[in-house]
Order: structure tokens, then C-alpha cells, then sequence
């Protein structure tokens, strides 16, 4: 079982998401085990306060770091052994060889998710790692989030069952290699058929076709 936390502003977000499909499958099987942790639970005062203007001057608000540390310190309380992973713009890009690996990893992840222009510097001592995904700028870490959970999910034992064997599909294994096309029901729809290699049953000649049909991705 892989303890999957969430530390955001936004918990409601993430239901919809964690109880729909294969994520909500992999949770049925007890592949994972999800956990909202609403930071606004340990705002400051009556009002609940977590953000503050930034020290020096400029722009928006900043998430402070009492509540943050508050948090991730329950966090931590929860699954001793998780590691942290702050979505961020300067974190390592997401891909599919850190997916397989924050699979891998038997511990849990406490993901923090930023909100405003950010969080304060201070909680980096309680951060393991930071990942973006990708080099824009979001109104917060929450669909980062959201992203890891889904790619990191679907490679937890179990999950995919049948449907596909991780291992050949596209990026697998630090590959840029794309799956090949794939065709289902019609054989032909408006003059467009089937290659008809794939319909013949002979499986050395379809397994050359595809991989002969394996796209490289394209770089530029
Ligand atoms: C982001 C990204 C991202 C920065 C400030 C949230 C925003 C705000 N996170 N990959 N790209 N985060 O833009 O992970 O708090």
C-alpha cells in the first residue's frame, strides 16, 4: 500500500479526481491509500491566516511558514517514512523515469502543493525534493500534484492489472520511444481500414509492423 498525502488550500479539488476510475480502483484494491490534508486547518488566528506579504517588498502573497510546518509536520506524524515533494517551477521536470521510481520507492509521499506566489524559504529544511512539470507558471501546485498522483498510481502493483503492461508503453524505461498505432472495431470506417497485418493473427508479423511503427518522439 503507497500513502499518497496532499497538502493544498484546495482538498475539494482533489476528490473528484482520487475517486473516478483507475484511481479510485486503485484504492478499492487498497493499492493506495489517498489523504487530503486542508493547510488552512492550521491558519493562524481567528481568521485562520496562511499568507503574508513577502519580506523586501513586491508582488502577491506568500504561504507562511508556521502553517506549512504545522502541516507537514502532521504529515509526517502520519507516514514517518514519506518523503516530501514540493511542486515548483525550480524542481526537477516530471517524467516517466521519476514516476516508475517515486512508485518504486516504498515509502510515502507527502506532496505540498504552493499557492500565490509561493511559499516561504524556510520549509525548503522540511522539503526532500521539489518537481515541476513543466517550465510555466501555475496559480498553484495543486494539477502538478494531481499529474504525479495519476502517473504514480497507475504503476502501483495491481492498478493497471490486464489493461497494459507498463513496460512496453510509451516513455517506459527512460525511453523517448512512443507506442505504435493502435486500431479498434470498425475494420474500415469511411474508406479507412485497418492495416490489415494486425487482423491477420500472425503475431511475429505484427509485433515487427509495430515495432517498425514505433514513433520517436519528436524533440524539436
Ligand atoms: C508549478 C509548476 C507551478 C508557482 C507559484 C504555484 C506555481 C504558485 N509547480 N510545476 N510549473 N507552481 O507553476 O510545479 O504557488
Amino acid at each position: 500500500m503507497k500513502k499518497i498525502q496532499v497538502i493544498t488550500l484546495l482538498p475539494e479539488i482533489f476528490e473528484p479526481v482520487i475517486n473516478s476510475s483507475m484511481l479510485f480502483k486503485a484504492q478499492k484494491i487498497g493499492a493506495v491509500d489517498y489523504q487530503l490534508i486542508n493547510l488552512r486547518d492550521f491558519g493562524i488566528g481567528p481568521r485562520q491566516q496562511v499568507d503574508d506579504t513577502p519580506y523586501g517588498g513586491g508582488d502577491g502573497m506568500l504561504l507562511m511558514i508556521e502553517p506549512l510546518m504545522k502541516a507537514v509536520k502532521q504529515a509526517k506524524a502520519n507516514d514517518p517514512t514519506a518523503e516530501v515533494v514540493l511542486m515548483s517551477p525550480r524542481g526537477q521536470t516530471f517524467d516517466q523515469p521519476i514516476a516508475e521510481q517515486l512508485a518504486q520507492d516504498e515509502c510515502g509521499l507527502i506532496l505540498l502543493c504552493g499557492r500565490y506566489e509561493g511559499v516561504d524559504e524556510r520549509i525548503m529544511s522540511e522539503v526532500d525534493k521539489m518537481i515541476s512539470i513543466g517550465d510555466y507558471v501555475l496559480t498553484g501546485g495543486e494539477i502538478p500534484a494531481m499529474t504525479i498522483i495519476d502517473a504514480v498510481t497507475r504503476l502501483l502493483p495491481g492498478v493497471l492489472g490486464g489493461e497494459k503492461s507498463a513496460e512496453i508503453e510509451s516513455f517506459a524505461n527512460g525511453t523517448k520511444m512512443l507506442e505504435f498505432p493502435q486500431y479498434t472495431r470498425p475494420e474500415e470506417y469511411q474508406g479507412m481500414k485497418v492495416p490489415s497485418v494486425l487482423l491477420s493473427g500472425h503475431h511475429g508479423e505484427i509485433a515487427k509492423w509495430r515495432d517498425n511503427h514505433r514513433l520517436e518522439k519528436n524533440t524539436d
